[in-house]
């Protein structure tokens, strides 16, 4: 079973290296969302869409076992999705993100949205060569969730804290909240919002806006680099002949 398990995460990683390094020559920043079903992830991109459509390219992979209503969701607001169904399986693999890039064909120094199949389970342990992954956590699931699937919130860069327009009806303690993510992952930013109301949606989006700033310069610095060392390799050459 150890074996068995060995393999297809050491197979998985190999993918999602090649993933990496294509996101990387492109300058495509890259956002693996997770959480549990309901949490608001499919919300939450389609709100994102819509306020940052006109400052970036944008395109999204979905992940679901069955149906394609969510990709459906975010071509209503313009911007190119593919749906991938994983039929048993209960997370997103590099394979079948690398093959879904094949039909997306990403635009140079974009916004790559990745919404994962819903639980805070499986896809805690698979690479898919993203920049990072974000946990979508609502505040109708339970303080205690970081504590009880802490995998999840240690491979998570960041915890977003969502449905707040409902903390008004609930007894859900944020900051106990808070310090249980930071006890499985002292590094893990937060951020609170309400994907319904659009309040604390900005953090968010500087936060994506920012990410596609840092992969389109370290794109540009290497096209640079190479510059350089064509430059210096024509010298030789001269010099040689
Ligand atoms: N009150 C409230 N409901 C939300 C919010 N975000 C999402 N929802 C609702 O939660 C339900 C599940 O949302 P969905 O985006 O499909 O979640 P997903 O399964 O994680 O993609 C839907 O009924 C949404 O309208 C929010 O910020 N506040
Ligand atoms: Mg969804």
């Amino acid at each position: 079973m150890v074996r068995i398990e060995q393999d297809i995460l050491s197979k998985n990683n190999t993918y999602a290296e090649a993933n990496r390094r294509r996101f990387a020559e492109h300058g495509q920043f890259v956002v693996n969302l997770v959480s549990s079903p309901g949490s608001g992830k499919t919300t939450l991109l389609t709100r994102s869409i819509e306020l940052l459509k006109g400052r970036l390219p944008i395109a999204v992979v979905e992940g679901d076992q069955q149906t394609s209503n969510d990709a459906e969701r975010i071509r209503a607001t313009g911007v190119r999705a593919i749906q991938v169904n994983t039929g048993k399986g209960c997370h997103l693999d590099a394979h079948m993100v690398g093959h879904a890039l094949e039909h997306l064909a990403p635009v140079d120094d974009s916004l790559l949205l990745i919404e994962n199949v819903g639980n805070l389970v499986c896809p805690a342990g698979f690479d898919l060569g993203e920049a990072h992954k974000v946990v979508v956590l609502s505040v109708t699931e339970g303080e205690d969730k970081p504590l009880k699937y802490p995998d999840m919130f240690h491979a998570a860069a960041l915890m977003i804290l969502n449905k707040t327009d409902l903390l008004p009806h609930l007894d859900f303690d944020v900051e106990a909240c808070i310090a249980n993510a930071r006890r499985v992952n002292p590094a893990i930013e937060v951020m609170q919002l309400s994907a319904r109301s659009g309040e604390g949606m900005q953090a968010w989006l500087d936060w994506l806006e920012a990410g596609v700033r840092a992969a389109t310069s370290a794109r540009l610095g290497e096209v640079e680099a190479l510059r350089r060392r064509v430059v210096e390799l024509e010298a030789q050459l001269k010099e040689k002949t």
